[in-house]
């Protein structure tokens, strides 16, 4: 288990102090999106939101790794991985509010995020394999999955085809202890997530996931792999705090959790803790970047609201070329005019 935090004082982290400013100021704006996000979610702004509280750490520290060539494959999950890889918030909000094209035109590259449970793996493998046949080594591909996902056959395949095709893609599964109501022990007979990659011939490592810096620097020591054609498998520990969904009530499934202090701390006090101890911020360095997240957050909602020119109809004709029957008389029931 790779840890810094815990284990080391902060001169002796490979981190100066302006990158650690930066990956707490990207965690506590991940997370003032997502408290923003929850509250547009809860006034039916839009219809469903996964929050990601308590996995700031992760995320951040994962994306953080990347080069600018790299691909991040995400979920509907990995939303703080996302606006740390420069994903702007409108894309996410434009996301969730249903709009079939929101995806905007940032410049690194991105996937669309999956909601299918795991079918990003194998893309993630698609894609890892281009950039082998391309012969370019300029890029490595990091793809999100949760514990939930290793169950699923997709999750199998890609693995298998990552290792016999020395695919240059790291795995980053985020272990949040929870796939809906299933408990990380009732998910796999597995000791750890990470042991899985075993039957694969590839590496399985695991850190502490409410590190950032343990996080930063275990995937970037596996992309590094991953281009020399070793995939990795990252067991990320850390731990959903919030419901699954704004649909999902987790106290209908869970009371104490038996699991160590550290892995269900808060990652953003610890690491505020850390640092204020440390020297290398000053009270009010979190309310600035909360103030600042905020202003942006509802200048993007004005934004959206205002110039939205979608219509309810859209979810019908932005799948199809060609709209299947059952399909057209659904459109046509539910919008007889046109
Ligand atoms: C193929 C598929 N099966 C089932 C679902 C329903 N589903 C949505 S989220 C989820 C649990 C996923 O858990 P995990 O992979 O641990 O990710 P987490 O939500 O905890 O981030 C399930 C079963 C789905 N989206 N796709």
């Amino acid at each position: 288990m790779h840890r810094v935090i815990a284990e080391n004082d902060v001169a002796d982290t490979s981190f100066d102090a302006e990158e650690m400013q930066t990956i707490l100021q990207q965690m506590v704006r991940a997370r003032t999106f997502d408290e923003r996000a929850v509250s547009l979610q809860r006034r039916g702004w839009m219809s469903g939101y996964p929050p990601f509280k308590g996995q700031e750490a992760s995320q951040v520290g994962g994306a953080y790794a990347l080069q600018e060539t790299d691909w991040l494959v995400p979920t509907y999950r990995s939303n703080a991985m996302q606006l740390a890889r420069g994903v702007p918030p409108s894309d996410i909000l434009r996301f969730r509010r249903g709009y079939p094209e929101y995806h905007s035109d940032h410049e690194r590259p991105v996937f669309p995020q999956a909601v299918p449970i795991a079918t990003q793996t194998l893309h993630a493998v698609g894609i890892g394999m281009a950039i082998d046949y391309d012969d370019s080594d300029q890029a490595r591909v990091l793809c999100y999955l949760g514990d939930g996902a290793t169950s699923e056959g997709d999750f199998h395949e890609a693995l298998n085809f990552a290792g016999v095709f020395d695919a240059p893609v790291v795995f980053f599964c985020e272990n949040n202890h929870w796939a809906i109501s299933l408990p990380r022990d009732r998910q796999t007979a597995a000791p750890t997530i990470a042991a899985k990659a075993d039957a694969y011939g590839i590496e399985g490592t695991r850190v502490d996931g409410n590190d950032p810096l343990a996080v930063a620097e275990t995937v970037e020591r596996a992309l590094n792999r991953a281009a020399t054609d070793e995939p990795v498998l990252v067991e990320s520990l850390t731990y959903r705090q919030g419901p699954h969904t704004t649909s999902d009530d987790p106290e209908r499934y869970r009371d104490d959790v038996d699991l160590p202090e550290w892995r269900t701390a808060d990652p953003i006090e610890r690491f505020e803790g850390y640092l204020l101890d440390n020297g290398v911020i000053e009270d009010g360095f979190v309310d600035d970047v909360e103030q600042q997240t905020r202003e942006q957050i509802s200048s993007a909602v004005d934004t959206i609201e205002e110039t939205e020119t979608e219509s309810p109809e859209d979810v019908f004709d932005s799948v199809y070329a060609d709209l299947p029957p059952r399909l057209q008389q659904q459109r046509t029931h539910f919008f007889p005019l046109g």
